[in-house]
């Protein structure tokens, strides 16, 4: 059956303005597609609330297709296990409490289940600041194509609403940065009241702290994955994961609760 090319446009840029009209007014907007950020948007979609994540590059994954040092496995503490297995991703055990997987297949699986859960996935978009109302909350994201910062064209941003947003954006940790920087006088949720920065790497006190430091950073921002151990002042942990999806799944049990209050 032959189509004429402007029914695939038309195809093309209706499903987009359907779909990307139903993110206006999110529950919960995730900022990064990687590890965390997927986590975060399949527990919440499986539990009915309305996410979507925005990533800025072409794909989501993050930092975990290239594995460590690209050699593309990752390492999954015991604890996280479940959660992984959950994706339906085959872990090899090789250490006493420490498993392997494969960083293609993680990818893959993960965000195969977020989606299949219902959470909306945006790529090429990059979040470039957030919406402010009283009491200075975050009420939602300033959205902007990637494509059109790397050019560093002078457009203009779109933005969405959202009860609450999760930065999940790794070791940038850039919207809660954003945040910092932009609201005069703001004072994180920090021992500082500022962004203290990651620490050296030290894979143990990394992994045991991160479900920890998973909290509501300021009114209506929670931190995720890497970023949330990079505003505390956590170590990194380099190619050990499993902390990123036990925080994900934190940060979504967080925003349930807030956005059940707000
Ligand atoms: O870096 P990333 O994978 O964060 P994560 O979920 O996982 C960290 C691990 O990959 C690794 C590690 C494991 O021990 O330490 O580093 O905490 O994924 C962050 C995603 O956020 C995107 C970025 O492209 C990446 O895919 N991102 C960053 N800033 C923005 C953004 C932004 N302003 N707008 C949209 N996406």
């Amino acid at each position: 059956m032959p189509i004429r090319e402007i029914e695939v446009t038309r195809g093309i840029v209706e499903g987009f303005t359907r779909d990307f009209l139903d993110c206006l007014e999110l529950d919960v907007a995730v900022v990064g597609g990687g590890p965390s950020g997927m986590t975060c948007a399949y527990y919440l979609a499986k539990a009915g609330v309305k996410v979507a994540v925005f990533e800025r590059n072409l794909h989501v994954g993050g930092g975990m297709w290239g594995g460590g040092m690209l050699f593309p496995r990752i390492v999954i503490q015991e604890e996280a296990a479940g959660i992984v297995r959950g994706f339906g991703v085959n872990l090899q055990p090789f250490h006493e409490g420490y498993f392997v997987g494969d960083s293609v297949e993680t990818v893959s699986k993960c965000t195969a289940a977020a989606l299949d859960a219902g959470a909306r996935v945006w790529v090429g978009i990059a979040v470039e600041d957030v919406l402010i109302r009283e009491e200075d909350r975050v009420a939602g994201l300033v959205l902007n194509w990637r494509a059109v910062e790397l050019a560093q064209l002078h457009v203009d941003p779109l933005a969405i609403e959202s009860k609450v947003v999760v930065d999940a954006t790794g070791h940038e940790s850039d919207v809660v940065r954003t945040v910092s920087r932009k609201i005069p006088g703001c004072r994180l949720f920090t021992e500082t009241g500022q962004v203290i920065g990651e620490k050296p790497m030290w894979a143990d006190v990394a992994e045991g702290e991160i479900v920890h430091l998973t909290r509501q950073v300021y009114p209506g921002l929670l931190v995720a994955g890497m970023a949330a151990n990079a505003v505390y002042g956590s170590p990194r942990m380099g190619a050990i994961f499993g902390g990123m999806f036990l925080s994900g799944k934190r940060a979504a049990e967080l925003a349930v609760e807030l956005v059940e209050g707000a």
